[in-house]
């Protein structure tokens, strides 16, 4: 096993922060150390899910991702310069659901590539997201979501939008844990995107930029 996904699977806080800085300080691909960090967690979940794991691991693998992708954040490079804005994007964790961390970097890395990205936070109900459609006038909207829970939220989200007659205005992409193009499909969104990387680059088809 690679020794930080080792660190993070053996709950180590201090090597696991410490290996990761050193990998980015010999050179590492920034996006490599965050598929390591995906691989541990998917770990740390398994064993939750088993039962060898409890609440608190959960709350300290959490912590050591926060802490790692604070490090990787600043490394990586912005791709278009801040003036230069190619469109804006709202996004946030579906109503029900408290994961972020997924979801902070998908908007890191939006802004990061000249997106004006308005973040509406953790455990967002339909309403505040057509609230914010009609505010902030987006052209893609993000649903994030890890828990089973968040599918049907993800679902209300996207008929709240349609509802408010806004839908066709808007190209909607969902992400997070267990979300797949089956869930995309359920909810009635656009795109599914499996990692940062992909919600970039969704958005910027979108927007029709390269
Ligand atoms: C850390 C963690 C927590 C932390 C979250 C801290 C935080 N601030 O986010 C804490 C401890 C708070 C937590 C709480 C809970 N958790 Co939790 N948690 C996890 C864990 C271990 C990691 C999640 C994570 O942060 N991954 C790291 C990021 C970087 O993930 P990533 O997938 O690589 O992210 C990329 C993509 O997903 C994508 N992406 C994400 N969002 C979006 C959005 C768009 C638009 C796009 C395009 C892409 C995209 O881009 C990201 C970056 O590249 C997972 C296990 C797992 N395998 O995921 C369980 C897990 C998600 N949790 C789980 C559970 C059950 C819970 C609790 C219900 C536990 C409890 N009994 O209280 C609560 C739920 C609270 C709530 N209402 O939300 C279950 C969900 C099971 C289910 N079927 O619903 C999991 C799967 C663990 C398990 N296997 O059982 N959890």
């Amino acid at each position: 096993m690679n020794p930080l996904v080792e660190a993070i699977v053996d709950m180590r806080e201090e090597d696991a922060v410490r290996t990761a800085a050193e990998m980015l300080d010999k050179g590492a691909d920034p996006l490599q150390v965050l598929d390591a960090c995906h691989e541990a967690m998917a770990v740390v979940g398994q064993r939750f899910e088993e039962g060898t794991y409890f609440l608190p691991e959960l709350l300290l693998a959490g912590e050591m991702l926060r802490q790692i992708s604070d490090k990787v954040k600043p490394r990586l490079q912005p791709q278009a310069s801040a003036q230069k804005k190619l469109g804006r994007v709202v996004i946030g964790t579906v109503k029900g659901d408290v994961h972020d961390i997924g979801k902070d970097i998908v908007t890191f890395m939006l802004d990061a590539n000249g997106f004006e990205v308005r973040d509406l936070g953790v455990d967002v109900p339909p309403p505040k997201f057509v609230e914010a459609i009609r505010d902030f006038q987006p052209q893609v909207v993000g649903l994030s979501g890890f828990l089973t829970l968040a599918f049907d939220s993800m679902k209300e989200t996207v008929e709240a939008i349609k509802a408010a007659g806004l839908r066709d205005g808007v190209k909607i992409m969902v992400g997070g844990g267990q979300v797949n193009d089956k869930i995309q499909e359920y909810a009635g969104a656009d795109a599914y995107g499996k990692d940062a990387v992909a919600g970039v680059s969704l958005a910027k088809k979108w927007v029709g930029a390269k």
